[in-house]
């Protein structure tokens, strides 16, 4: 068994427990790869879930790998959930895809939040004066082009000594390595702001697949709006949020996973991230609402 519930925020030795169970109770379907482990040496996890099917479009969704941002890491353990528990009454864009799950990229970051600090960003890394990099600026992809966020280890946005210094970082680095061309679509969640952003988020001009982007995001949003009535807007990151170097939309993006997305969930600011758990369910759903629009998009090959 486990003991994941949508009514309260998971620990970390809880998620844990479900990844165990899904690969347990789901063994034809769910498979467990530990694709690094942390500073504090936590296992860092993935769970791959695919039919087997050789055609198969491969989609990636990602979060926590802002600590604080926990409502993200219950969305993505939401998606998880539903495609696996239910996977034979999934329409088969969904069941014709190889998904790969890294709900929680920061574990020790996760586990400060739940227990120290409860808007704790980075990861913790011990610098000499101060703890952490920010995973979402340690990516090769425009690191640290801003000059700002070099060098300043107390900073909740430090990019970090050099480009995927981090062990969180270097294990997504390769297991995108890895999946090279078998990978089509990326959807990495944080809170908040009801936004669906695609690249770029450190420079100001379009990217060459804006377009498509653009419309598989308004895509989502709709799907969203048409079965909740609950509004998320969408755009590049650069403009709707705030320049962003080194994250890892723009790495994943440029290393040649086209439908590159990254989704701000609930809500757009009334509680941020102190966010209730009776908002676990709702968000869980709009957000496997907005993948499930993607995987239709996307297609078969
Ligand atoms: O600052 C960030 O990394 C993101 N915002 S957050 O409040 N979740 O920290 C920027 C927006 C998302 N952009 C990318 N993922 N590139
Ligand atoms: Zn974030």
């Amino acid at each position: 068994g486990h003991r994941l519930t949508w009514n309260r925020y998971p620990t970390l030795r809880i998620i844990e427990e479900y990844f165990n169970y899904v690969a347990d109770t789901y063994p034809s379907i769910c498979k467990l790869e530990k694709i690094g482990s942390s500073s504090e040496n936590r296992s860092i996890t993935m769970v791959g879930v695919s039919n087997g099917n050789p055609n198969n479009m491969g989609i990636l969704v990602l979060s926590g790998l802002h600590a604080r941002e926990w409502i993200g890491i219950t969305s993505a353990l939401y998606i998880l959930n539903n495609i696996v528990t239910k996977f034979d009454q999934q329409p088969e864009y969904i069941k014709n895809k190889n998904w790969y799950f890294i709900p929680l990229l920061n574990p020790d970051g996760y586990e400060y939040s739940q227990t120290v600090n409860r808007l704790w960003r980075k990861n913790r890394r011990k610098f000499k004066r101060c703890y952490g990099v920010d995973i979402n600026r340690n990516f090769g992809k425009d690191w640290a082009i801003d000059g700002i966020t070099e060098n300043h280890e107390c900073k909740d946005a430090y990019a970090g000594p050099f480009a995927f210094s981090e062990p969180e970082s270097a294990a997504l680095r390769d297991v995108v390595t890895k999946a090279k061309g078998k990978l089509d679509a990326l959807i990495d969640i944080h809170s908040y702001g009801q936004l669906i952003l695609y690249p770029w988020s450190a420079r100001p001009w379009h990217n060459p697949d804006m377009k498509v982007q653009k419309n598989a995001a308004e895509a989502m949003t709709q799907a969203i709006f048409d079965s909740t009535k609950n509004l998320y807007k969408s755009g590049e990151t650069y403009h709707m949020v705030y320049p962003a170097t080194g994250s890892a939309l723009d790495w994943i993006y440029a290393s040649g996973v086209t439908h590159a997305f990254a989704i701000e969930t609930r809500d757009t600011g009334e509680h941020g991230f102190l966010i209730s758990p009776h908002y676990i369910e709702p968000t869980g759903k709009e957000l496997f609402i907005a993948v499930k629009q993607l995987a239709k998009v996307l297609g078969p090959k």
